[in-house]
Order: C-alpha cells, then sequence, then structure tokens
C-alpha cells in the first residue's frame, strides 16, 4: 500500500499544481465545458448618404480690409475724420489740418521752419490813416503765428511743401502701422476736388452775402476791433473770431465738411493757371493773369479769417502763393493752412 499511496500522493500532488497552476482544469471538473458561444455574425454598417456626415469645404474667412474704403467715413490714427465726397475718388478730412495734428508731425519729424513767417501788419500813415501789409517776422512760427491758438484751431503759417510733408510722414507712418494699405496716401486735394467739395453753391456756404449767421469764420466785426485805427473794411456781423476759429465751429456743408469757407486757406496740389480765374476775377485782380508758365505758383482755395469780399469767397475763386521750401518762409503765411484727402486706392 506504501507505493499506492506515494503514487497517489505524487498524482494527487501534481493535480494540486495543475490545480493552482492553470486554474480550473477540464480533467477535475464536474460539470461538461460549455462550447464557445459563437457571436452571432452582424454585417458592417453600411454607409449611406444619411449616416455620413457631409464634407464641408472651410469657409475661407475674408480678409478685413485695410485702410478707409470708398464711401465710407473714416477715423486716422491721429482722429482726423475722413468723409466721402461724390464725383470724387478719395475721402476729404472734415476738418482743416489742426495744430495738434501738425504738433504731432513736428515732434515726430524733427522739422523745423526757420525763417518766421508773413503775418499781416497795419502801418500807420500818419494823420490817423492806416494800411495793410504782408511782414515777414521772424519771431513768429506755425506755434507762434501772431495770436492765440488752441490745438483744434488750424494750422497756419506752412507753406505747400510744409503740407505736403506733413502728407508724406503720415502716409509712411500708417502703412508702417498696417492702418493705411501700401496703395493708400495722404496728399492735399486736387483744385477739382476741392471744387467738387465745395458743393454747388455760388459760395462755400450757399448763395446768401453776407455769410448767415453761423455760416463762417471771416473778417467781421470782432476782426475789425482787433485791428488798430477805426474804420476797417469788414463784412457785417460777428461771428465771435477775430483770427482762427476750432475747427467745426461753424455749420458743415452738405458732405459733412467744415470751414470750407472762411477760417484759413487751403493748399490744393495744382500749380496755379491763369485760366482757373474767370475773365471777372482778373479783371479785379490782376496779378492773376500771370502765372508763370504754370510752375510758379500754388493754388488755395476757400477763403479765410482776414477776407471780406464776395469775390474772394466765391466757390470759383483761386488765391495764389509760391510753395515755398523747408528752408525759406516764402508762402507760410498767418492766413494760410490746408486740409488733407486721403487716396483709397493709388495706381
Ligand atoms: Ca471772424
Amino acid at each position: 500500500m506504501l507505493w499506492k499511496n506515494s503514487w497517489f500522493q505524487i498524482a494527487f500532488f501534481t493535480g494540486g499544481l495543475l490545480v493552482i497552476d492553470s486554474g480550473p482544469n477540464p480533467l477535475f471538473s464536474q460539470s461538461n465545458p460549455t462550447p464557445p458561444t459563437t457571436p452571432a455574425y452582424t454585417p458592417p454598417a453600411t454607409p449611406s448618404a444619411s449616416s455620413t456626415p457631409p464634407v464641408t469645404p472651410p469657409t475661407p474667412t475674408p480678409a478685413t480690409p485695410i485702410g478707409p474704403q470708398a464711401g465710407q467715413t473714416w477715423t486716422n490714427s491721429l482722429g482726423m475724420v475722413f468723409k466721402p465726397v461724390p464725383g470724387t475718388s478719395v475721402l476729404f478730412n472734415q476738418y482743416d489740418t489742426t495744430v495738434q495734428d501738425y504738433r504731432a508731425f513736428v515732434q515726430a519729424t524733427g522739422r523745423e521752419q526757420p525763417g518766421g513767417i508773413y503775418a499781416i501788419k497795419v502801418k500807420d500813415k500818419g494823420a490817423g490813416s492806416h494800411s495793410l501789409a504782408w511782414d515777414l517776422n521772424p519771431n513768429l512760427s506755425w506755434s507762434k503765428p501772431g495770436f492765440d491758438q488752441g490745438p483744434t484751431h488750424p494750422v497756419v503759417g506752412v507753406s505747400w511743401n510744409d503740407a505736403i510733408a506733413f502728407c508724406e510722414w503720415l502716409t509712411q507712418k500708417e502703412r508702417a502701422e498696417g492702418k493705411l494699405g501700401q496703395k493708400q496716401m495722404y496728399r492735399l486735394p486736387t483744385d477739382s476736388e476741392w471744387s467738387a467739395a465745395a458743393g454747388v453753391g455760388k459760395y462755400p456756404w450757399g448763395d446768401a452775402w453776407p455769410p448767415p449767421a453761423g455760416g463762417a469764420n471771416y473778417a467781421d466785426e470782432a476782426y475789425a476791433a482787433s485791428m488798430p485805427g477805426t474804420g476797417w473794411p469788414h463784412i457785417p456781423g460777428n461771428d465771435g473770431y477775430p483770427r482762427t476759429s476750432p475747427v467745426g465751429s461753424f455749420a458743415a456743408n452738405r458732405y459733412g465738411l467744415y470751414d470750407m469757407g472762411g477760417n484759413v486757406w487751403q493748399w490744393c496740389m495744382d500749380w496755379y493757371q491763369a485760366s482757373m480765374n474767370s475773365a471777372e476775377v482778373r479783371a479785379g485782380y490782376p496779378a492773376f493773369n500771370k502765372d508763370g508758365g504754370g510752375h510758379t505758383y500754388k493754388v488755395l482755395r476757400g477763403g479765410s479769417w482776414r477776407n471780406m469780399t464776395p469775390a474772394g469767397f466765391a466757390v470759383g475763386y483761386h488765391e495764389i502763393d509760391v510753395p515755398g521750401g523747408p528752408d525759406v518762409p516764402a508762402g507760410r503765411r498767418d492766413r494760410s493752412g490746408f486740409r488733407v484727402v486721403v487716396v483709397i486706392a493709388a495706381p
């Protein structure tokens, strides 16, 4: 029995190992093994039009247009507001360029304007008689024109070349900032663009003469009262400003532009040609018959705080002056400023 016990023990031990190491063993199971269940065949889902999400091509995001757009009011980096003018492809600054606009240019570029500016000076002719004459005053400049100006007054004492330099500086500045497209630019209005912006009235404020109350800043009773002596010619009425007035102080014209008549003369791009002024105007002002061949004088439009004649304020009237230069005072006067336009898409 011993050998049987030994065999049994070995066999049992061996079986124990199987049980322990292999888990349930069919040799020692008391029930029949369950056959593996074959999973029912399920065909793969057939793709259908209804179950397949539609493939939608990505919608391109429209690029945000850069800079001013046709027919839309636009504000630039200096806060200057530009408005469309029918019949032109540019937007007009609603105001003349202000002292604070020009100061930003001078501070950024360090542009100096040596030599002073021309200012109207009263000359005492004796016996109570006085006259007016242009006087080149070396102590005056755009920032000190001989009368008080706040930051929103139109800049004066700037030549045509100064105005062009302002436009070029602002163009480069805003192209670099991404504010202006690479084919957009600032410049002065052409003579014909300025005419379009002035509208169809006889004067920038309409057909009325004298200018209606609140119509413009001209040589009024306030102007006359500021001059030594008495009896200075002026337009009846008092607009409240003996010299320049803050831009926007008077009514806008039909296109939302302010001070298109009065306040300061506005430089235009064009060289003056005698034919720009009517024969009637040239008869009254013979100097306008000389244009130096068309490359001597630049055109100014609109009249200023020191004008008092209907002819000078008429839309068709073209003032003239030499364009000046960076280092010469020529063309810098205490009545002359400028308005800029922005070209939406230069060729
Ligand atoms: Ca005035």
